[in-house]
C-alpha cells in the first residue's frame, strides 16, 4: 500500500490516548504544532514529485513511560523534570503519521503483549508466528520488556527494532562478547543490534542514526517582529529545575550577567522561591512550552551553567532569535569523568553544555566560552548585547527536514537482510582490479563508478576514503575533511585495496576482532582488518593506530543524508 501525506492530525491525538501528565504534555505539543507540520508535508511531498512510498506497520512502544519500568518522568512533568524525551516522542509520533504510515502506540506492557499477539498471562511466551509489523519503534526500557514477553523470537525479529536512545550507543558496547571481554559492559548496551539502529537526539557519532526532534519555524513577519522588540538586556538562564542552578562558582558570573542585563528564570517551585536563585531573578517559574517561546522571543541572551547536556531548549532560543551563551568544558565530560554519562554506553567527549549548538551552528548564534574566566566571560556579554543576530533555525530541526530523514530511513535502511562481505569470496566480475580511484581533491579517494558497484544505502557514489592521524577517530577525520564517516561504507574499504590506495606499508594483515579495525601501525607496520561488521566503529579510536575512514559528503543542514541519498 502507499502511504499518503496526512495533514490532518486528530486521529493521531485520540490514538496518544490520556491518564498521563507526560502524555498531555506530547498531545499539547502535537496541537501546538500541527500547522508546521501540515505545511512541512506538503512541501515536502513536492519535493519527492509525490514519488510512491511504501507505508509501513509500525508499533511505536514507549518503554519509559510505561508503570513497569516505574515511569519516573511523567510526575515531574509539571515539576522542572526532563522534557526532552517527551518533545522527542511527541515529534516521532508525529512525523511517522504524517508520513503516512499505519501507526500503533503502546505505553504499557499489556498494550505491547496485545499488539505483538502475546496473549496475557503468559508474559514468556515467545511469539511463533511472523512479527504483525515492519517497524518497531522503543527505547532501552522497552527492549527490555520485549526479551521478556516474546522470548527467544526477539532475536529472530530484533532487526525490525528502532531504539530511541538520547545519547547513542557507540559499537563497541554494543557488542555483547566484545562488551564483555574489553570492559565496555554497561546497563544499557550490549544487544548486538547494527548500530545504526539505535536512533539519537542529536547527530552525536554517526555509528548510530541521527533521529532528532523539531524546533518551531518562524515566518518572515514573526522574524521581523522579533528583531524590532528584542529587549537587548534581557537574559534568561537555562535550567528549569533548582539542582540546575548548583553550579560552582555560579553566584560570581551571575553577579557579572546582573551588572549589565536583567535576569529571567523558568525554575520550577512549590510555594517559596528556592534559594539558590538569586533575588534578582526574575522567575517565572515553570512555563508552558508557548510561554517560554514568548518569553524568549524578548530575550537577548540564552545562558547555560552546564547542565541539562544536549536538550531541545538551546535551539528554541536561538530559533527565537536568543544567542545562547554555554561553557567550555575543559577537560571535556564523558562516561569516565562525570557521574551524568556513567554507565551510558559511549566514550564520547562532550566539549560543553551543547556540542551540536557549538560545533554544528557557532557564533554569533551560539558562544562557547570558559566560566572561570571572568574577563572573557564578562567581554562575551558585552559582545552578545553589541550584536544583532537573526533567528536560526539548522534545516534538520524544521518539520520538513525530519520528515525528510525519517522518510529515508524508513524507505532505505534495512537491517533483515545480512550483507555480503566484501569483495565476494569467489571474485566476481564487481570485483576486478582496485575500485579506488583518486578525485581531484587530491587526499581524496573514492569509488569508481563503473556501473558494476553493489547497491547500498547511502549509494557508494557518496565513498571518500581518508586516513585518520594516530589517536584520531574516523568521526573526527572525516570532519576535518568537511565530510561524515559513514558506518555503511566500512565493509567497502575494510580490505587490503583500501590499504594500497592508501599507500599503507603492512607487513601482515590481521583480521582481528577490534572495535579500531579497520587500522594501521606506521611505526610497526602492522595492518589490521575488522572480522565482525558488527565492530565497524566510526567512533573508536587508539594513540597506536592511524584508522582506515569511509566518509561520505552530505547536505547542508541535513547531515543525516548524502547529496543522492534522497
Ligand atoms: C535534556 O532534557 P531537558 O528536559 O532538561 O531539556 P531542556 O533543554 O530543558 O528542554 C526540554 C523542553 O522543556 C521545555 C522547552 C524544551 O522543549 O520548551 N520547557 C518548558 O516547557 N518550560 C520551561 O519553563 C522550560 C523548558 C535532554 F533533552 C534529555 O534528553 C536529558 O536527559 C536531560 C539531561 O541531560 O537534558
Amino acid at each position: 500500500r502507499q502511504a499518503a501525506f496526512r495533514t490532518d492530525l486528530s486521529s493521531l491525538l485520540e490514538q496518544v490516548g490520556t491518564g498521563k501528565e507526560s502524555l498531555s504534555f506530547m498531545k499539547r505539543r502535537i496541537r501546538r504544532l500541527a500547522a508546521q507540520w501540515s505545511t512541512a508535508a506538503q512541501r515536502l511531498d513536492s519535493k519527492l514529485h509525490r514519488r510512491w512510498r511504501e507505508q509501513k506497520k509500525i508499533l511505536v512502544h514507549v518503554g519509559f513511560l510505561t508503570e513497569e519500568s516505574g515511569d519516573v518522568f511523567s510526575p515531574k512533568v509539571l515539576k522542572g523534570g526532563p522534557l526532552g524525551e517527551m518533545v522527542q516522542w511527541a515529534d516521532i509520533l508525529t512525523a511517522l503519521y504524517v508520513l503516512g504510515h499505519n501507526l500503533k502506540i503502546s505505553v504499557s506492557v499489556k498494550e505491547l503483549q496485545g499488539f505483538l499477539g502475546v496473549p496475557p498471562g503468559r508474559g514468556s511466551c515467545p511469539l511463533t508466528g511472523p512479527l504483525p509489523f515492519d517497524l518497531i519503534y522503543t527505547d532501552y526500557h522497552g527492549l527490555q520488556q520485549m526479551r521478556q514477553h516474546m522470548g527467544l523470537s526477539l532475536r529472530r525479529h530484533k532487526c525490525h527494532i528502532r531504539v530511541i536512545d538520547t545519547f547513542g550507543t557507540e559499537p563497541a558496547y554494543n557488542h555483547e562478547e566484545y562488551a564483555t571481554l574489553h570492559g565496555y559492559r554497561t546497563n544499557w548496551g550490549y544487544w548486538n543490534l547494527n548500530s545504526r539502529q539505535y536512533m539519537t537526539m542529536f547527530p552525536h557519532t554517526p555509528d548510530n542514526s541521527f533521529m532528532g526532534f523539531v524546533t518551531e519555524e518562524l515566518n518572515s513577519t514573526e522574524k521581523r517582529s522579533i528583531q524590532l522588540n528584542k529587549v537587548r538586556n534581557m537574559a534568561v538562564v537555562y535550567g528549569k529545575e533548582v539542582s540546575m542552578w548548583k553550579l560552582q562558582g555560579k553566584e560570581r558570573f551571575l553577579q557579572i550577567l546582573h551588572r549589565y542585563m536583567e535576569v529571567h528564570g523558568t525554575v520550577y517551585y512549590e510555594t517559596q522561591r528556592p534559594p539558590e536563585v538569586p533575588a534578582f531573578v526574575k522567575n517565572h517559574g515553570l512555563l508552558p512550552q508557548h510561554e517560554l517561546q514568548t518569553l524568549l522571543r524578548r530575550a537577548k541572551l540564552f545562558i547555560g551553567f552546564g547542565f541539562p547536556y544536549e536538550g531541545p531548549a538551546p535551539l528554541e532560543a536561538i530559533a527565537n532569535g536568543c544567542v545562547f551563551l554555554q561553557p567550555k568544558f575543559h577537560p571535556p565530560h564523558s562516561s569516565l569523568n562525570h557521574e551524568f554519562f556513567r554507565g551510558k554506553p559511549t566514550s564520547r567527549e562532550v566539549s560543553s553544555q551543547h556540542p551540536y549548538a557549538e560545533q554544528y551552528i557557532g557564533p554569533p548564534h551560539v558562544i562557547t566560552v570558559d566560566f572561570n574566566n571572568s574577563d572573557e566571560f564578562e567581554s562575551s556579554v558585552r559582545e552578545i548585547m553589541r550584536s544583532q543576530v537573526e533567528p536560526y533555525l539548522p534545516y534538520e530541526y524544521t518539520c520538513e527536514g525530519m520528515l525528510e530523514r525519517v522518510h529515508a530511513y524508513i524507505q532505505h535502511q534495512e537491517f533483515c537482510i545480512p550483507e555480503a562481505p566484501f569483495p565476494p569470496a569467489n571474485g566476481s566480475r564487481a570485483w576486478q582490479g582496485n575500485p579506488f580511484v583518486r578525485l581531484p581533491n587530491s587526499t581524496l579517494l573514492g569509488w569508481a563508478a563503473n556501473g558494476s558497484a553493489p547497491s547500498c544505502w547511502p549509494p557508494l557514489s557518496a565513498l571518500r576514503l581518508l586516513e585518520s592521524a594516530e589517536g584520531q577517530s574516523c568521526v573526527d577525520a572525516c570532519r576535518g575533511a568537511d565530510l561524515v564517516c559513514e558506518p555503511a561504507f566500512f565493509r567497502f574499504v575494510n580490505n587490503k585495496e583500501a590499504l594500497v590506495r592508501l599507500e599503507v606499508q603492512c607487513e601482515a594483515v590481521e583480521s582481528e576482532m577490534n572495535h579500531i579495525f579497520p587500522a594501521f601501525s606506521v611505526q610497526r607496520r602492522e595492518c589490521g582488518l575488522q572480522k565482525d561488521p558488527l565492530l565497524f566503529s566510526c567512533a573508536g579510536l587508539s594513540p597506536k593506530y592511524r584508522r582506515v575512514c569511509p566518509c561520505r559528503d552530505f547536505r547542508r543542514g541535513q547531515v543525516a543524508l548524502c547529496r543522492d541519498c534522497l
